[in-house]
């Protein structure tokens, strides 16, 4: 793209600039990292009230902050669903129950994370007249566990503004919410399900990304000073 034939003083203003981005960053001046943050919840009853909890803001004196990732894990055991076939056919029946967690932090989408025990098998028609939740006709997810989990990322002004400390050790509130949540289909099979509800654990967990700045290493100053004296070579061999 660039040919060494031009010989402007633009020209050269263009090339120094451009040989003291590259030494720069090959002298470590600046470099992209992560740091990592996380804290545990539960195990706690599904349908229990909301709670919170606190994880550390970013320390700017790392460097500057350049985007913010929260990830929600959550897992689910303990629950039950029982279904009873109330038509004359039987059928292949999918259950699932667990929970709705919905994570809420300052600024971020909030996230949603929804953990199920999952269980599936046939039925037959209905012989019993009545939804007894026993028999042949009847199906259940009584034991099992599931776990999933959730991301939100944001690097806008704002976000980065409320993740970074103004204060040591500054901390912000995630709000844990959640719900019961369950679920039947069916090709064939109809009737009603019987539910109790088990507990649900997880972790919050925030990533920091940003740009620290460090002290050249020897390496990195030596390269830096090859850069540049070739740039000064480069602009001494076009004078001639
Ligand atoms: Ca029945
Ligand atoms: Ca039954």
């Amino acid at each position: 793209m660039c040919q060494f034939t031009q010989t402007t003083p633009k020209y050269r203003q263009i090339m120094k600039a451009r040989i003291l981005l590259i030494a720069l960053a090959s002298a470590g001046l600046s470099s992209a990292a992560i740091v990592t943050y996380n804290v545990n919840y539960g195990p706690t009853s599904i349908g229990a009230a909301d709670f919170t909890v606190s994880l550390p803001k970013f320390d700017p004196s790392l460097g500057a902050l350049t985007g913010v990732s929260i990830v929600l894990d959550a897992s689910t055991s303990g629950s039950t669903i029982v279904f009873d076939n109330e038509a004359n056919v039987g059928g292949s029946v999918t259950l699932s129950v667990g929970t709705t967690v919905t994570a809420t932090a300052p600024l971020i989408t909030a996230l949603v994370a929804v953990p199920l025990q999952i269980g599936s098998g046939t039925v037959t028609a209905d012989n019993d007249g009545a939804p007894d939740f026993i028999g042949t006709d009847s199906i259940g997810v009584t034991t099992g566990s599931g776990s999933v989990s959730n991301t939100q990322t944001g690097s806008s002004g704002p976000i980065l503004a409320a993740y970074t400390a103004t204060l040591p050790l500054e901390t912000f509130d995630v709000t844990i919410n959640n719900l019961i949540a369950e679920s039947f289909s069916s090709s064939g099979a109809y009737g009603p399900t019987q539910t109790t509800s088990g507990i649900f654990e997880g972790e919050v967990t925030v990533h920091y990304s940003y740009e620290l700045t460090s002290v050249p290493e020897p390496s990195g100053l030596l390269s830096l000073g090859c850069l540049i004296g070739s740039g000064v070579c480069l602009r001494f061999r076009r004078k001639r």
